[in-house]
Formats: structure tokens, C-alpha cells, sequence
């Protein structure tokens, strides 16, 4: 039996387990997700209707209790669901569905111990790579805004930490000493000014965990991986339709969100571009952004959180290259990659970003008080 035949009757067999009607036409890899495995399926239905899911295979080794995390999933998506009835929306295109397995459960196991589950696809949708316009930009900003707040009376209690310390940039860093201490591929030679440039920054790391410490930044419901291309525009208004991407929505601070986005869509390069030269802070967009999240956020940031806007923006991007920089040293196992150092490159582009905030920091904090009147 060829490989190929094995991995798509296997693959039928983990489909034929969700409550989908019909018969799968195809079945194709999609999207660009660092993380986790995802498929575009396309079924056939009477009178030669189509229906499309996405299946992902959740990746283990970032996410060690599916089940977990998909309770967390379904308890956030059904509680948008009720949000976006209540707004007079569509549910089932503004926020992500779970189709259940035939049992009942929100995922499947297979033979192999690898957890499955499937998705609506949201159809009549774009997701961008890269920020085209401004306003595109503003609009994600609106969203993530938006996101957060319609969270904000979520039972935090119910929600799972599906990874502990995700933004503990503290954390991060003391995970990054050891990966570079350990140098297990003896890679640290080939990264020495990356590496430097990192433990140079030490102090900077727990400027915000300090604040959330002293009680001087509010505790949120938050995404906390609100990269551009974790939104679906709707292709007809052009307008942001849905926030995707939901694994990691756990309790943090709304400038983890804020930065996050910065980090990765007002640079003028790709996230791992190799021609340094071409990535830069825009300074626009980054207007464009803070603008649409502090609309989305509808007032209910605090002046304490507006201010430390530019140190998310910085932070994230640092803890980003960090992470990048300490899977290359460690055998990139958590970031997927494309080619040999692409996790190098990638972390480049953080560090270049970093420092480009660091050189317009007075301008990135007029912009943030011009964007709060
Ligand atoms: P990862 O954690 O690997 O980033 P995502 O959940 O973000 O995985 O999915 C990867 C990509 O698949 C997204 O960037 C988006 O392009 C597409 N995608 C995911 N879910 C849907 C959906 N329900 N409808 C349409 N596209 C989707
Ligand atoms: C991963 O899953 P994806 O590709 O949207 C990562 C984020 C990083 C991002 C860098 C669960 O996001 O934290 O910022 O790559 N997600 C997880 O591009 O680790
Ligand atoms: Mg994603």
C-alpha cells in the first residue's frame, strides 16, 4: 500500500468520525499557522450543494491537554455565539464553530494519540499575510479590541491556562538563558550578536509582569496571538468578520494583544524576511492600529494601559524574537519551518523591529496620545 493511500484512508477514517454530512470531495493543506496542522475539506451534498470545514490536527507538542484546550475553545465560542445573537450578528460566520464527532465530544483522538478537530469554514472570507492597506490594519485593531471586550464579563474561572506563562516574558527570558547556556547544536556561535542583543534587554523583561505584580495593570480576557492573519475579512464589505485562532485565549494583559499585533503587521517586511534592510516600524500603521484598538476597546482601557501601549509593542517583540531564537538553538521543534534558520531569520526581524522602536519611542508615545483624544 503506498504511503500516500495510507495517509488518506487514515485521514478519511479521523473525518468519518465528525457529524458532517455528505461525501469529501477533497482535501487540502491551508493556511499559513506556525502551529498547528490544518486542512480545507470540501464536501459534496445533494443537488450538488458543497460544504467546506477546516481540520486541524492540534499540535501536541505546544498543546499538552486537548481536551483541555478544547473546553476552552468551546466555552469561549459559545459564549461569542450569545454575545454576537444578542448584537444582532451572525453567529456562524463572526465567531468559530465546533463541528462535533458523532459522539458527541468537541475532538477525536486517533490510533496514533494525535487530537483532531474540525471547524465551519467561514466562507466568503480573506485572510491576510501581510497589510495592504491602513485601514485593513485599523479594522484588525477594531476587532481585537472589540474581542476583548466582548470577553470581559467571560467567567475567567472557567478558562484553562492552556499554556502556562504564555507571555511571562520574564519567563521567556530565563528560557532563553538556558537554551543558549545548553547549546545543544552548537548553534549559539552562529547567533551571537542575536544573543547579545537579548541579554542586553534584561531589565526591560519584567517591566509589565511588575505592573500586573503591584496591581497597577488590570488582569483581561485577552487572544494573545492576534496576528493579522488570525482574522477573516469578509471578501464582499471588506470589513473584519472573525477573530480565529482561538487556543490561546486565556487571562493576560490587553497590551500582550495590542503588541502582538504591532509586532507583526506595522513592519513594512514579512515576519521572516532576510533582507533586514526591508523591515522597518511604519509608524502609520502603527497609528492606524493603536487607533482602531483603542476604538474597538470602546474607553475601557486605563490611562495606565494606554500609556504602556509602545512597552507591549516593544515587549512582545522582543519575547517573539526570544522564542523564535530559542527554538533555532534548540532544534526548531516548536515553530514549524520552512528551511534551514528559518526561525534565525525570523528572530532578525524582531530584533530589528525592537530596535526601531526603540529609536522613534517618543513618537510611538505621541502617537499613542494623539490616538487617545
Ligand atoms: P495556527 O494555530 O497553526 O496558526 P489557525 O487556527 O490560525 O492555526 O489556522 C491556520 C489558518 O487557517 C488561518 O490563518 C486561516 O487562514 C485558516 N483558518 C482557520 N480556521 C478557519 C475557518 N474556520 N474558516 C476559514 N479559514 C480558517
Ligand atoms: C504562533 O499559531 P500562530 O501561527 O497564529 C504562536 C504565536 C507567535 C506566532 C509568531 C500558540 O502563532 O505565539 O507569536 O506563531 N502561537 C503559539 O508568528 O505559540
Ligand atoms: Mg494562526
Amino acid at each position: 500500500m503506498s504511503t500516500e493511500y495510507q495517509e488518506q484512508s487514515g485521514t478519511e477514517e479521523i473525518i468519518r468520525q465528525f457529524a458532517v454530512e455528505g461525501k469529501l470531495l477533497e482535501k487540502q493543506p491551508y493556511g499559513n499557522g506556525h502551529i498547528n496542522d490544518t486542512y480545507l475539506l470540501t464536501f459534496g451534498m445533494e443537488q450538488g450543494r458543497k460544504r467546506r470545514y477546516i481540520l486541524q490536527r492540534m499540535n501536541q507538542n505546544v498543546f499538552h491537554n486537548p481536551r483541555l484546550l478544547m473546553e476552552n475553545v468551546v466555552r469561549v465560542t459559545e459564549y461569542l455565539r450569545d454575545v454576537i445573537i444578542a448584537q444582532g450578528g451572525d453567529p456562524d460566520r463572526e465567531t468559530l464553530n465546533v463541528i462535533r464527532t458523532v459522539k458527541g465530544d468537541s475532538f477525536y483522538e486517533d490510533a496514533d494519540h494525535d487530537s483532531w478537530r474540525m471547524y465551519l469554514y467561514v466562507e466568503g472570507t480573506l485572510c491576510l499575510e501581510k497589510v495592504e492597506k491602513a485601514e485593513d490594519f485599523h479594522d484588525s485593531g477594531v476587532a481585537f479590541g472589540k474581542f476583548q471586550k466582548m470577553l470581559s464579563a467571560f467567567p475567567v474561572e472557567q478558562l484553562q491556562e492552556t499554556i502556562p506563562d504564555f507571555h511571562n516574558t520574564p519567563v521567556r527570558f530565563q528560557n532563553f538563558q538556558k537554551a543558549v547556556g545548553e547549546d545543544r547544536l552548537g548553534r549559539a556561535a552562529g547567533a551571537e550578536a542575536e544573543i547579545r542583543f537579548v541579554l542586553s534587554r534584561e531589565k526591560d523583561v519584567s517591566v509589565l509582569t511588575d505592573l500586573l505584580r503591584e496591581g497597577k495593570l488590570p488582569l483581561r480576557v485577552t487572544h494573545n496571538d492576534t496576528k493579522l492573519n488570525n482574522v477573516l475579512f469578509d471578501r464582499e464589505t471588506g470589513k473584519v468578520l472573525c477573530v480565529i485562532d482561538l487556543d490561546t485565549v486565556m487571562p493576560g494583559l490587553s497590551l500582550y494583544d495590542f503588541g502582538d499585533s504591532i509586532r507583526f503587521g506595522a513592519s513594512t517586511g514579512a515576519e521572516d524576511e532576510q533582507d533586514l534592510n526591508k523591515v522597518r516600524l511604519d509608524l502609520e500603521l502603527f497609528e492606524a492600529f493603536t487607533k482602531g484598538y483603542l476604538e474597538g476597546c470602546g474607553g475601557s482601557l486605563t490611562e495606565e494601559e494606554v500609556r504602556m501601549l509602545p512597552m507591549g509593542a516593544k515587549l512582545m517583540t522582543l519575547e517573539c524574537g526570544m522564542r523564535f531564537l530559542a527554538d533555532h538553538l534548540e532544534g526548531d521543534s516548536y515553530f514549524k519551518i520552512h528551511r534551514e534558520g528559518h526561525n534565525l531569520d525570523r528572530a532578525r526581524t524582531q530584533f530589528k523591529l525592537v530596535e526601531e522602536m526603540e529609536n522613534h519611542w517618543e513618537e510611538l508615545a505621541a502617537i499613542v496620545q494623539k490616538c487617545k483624544r
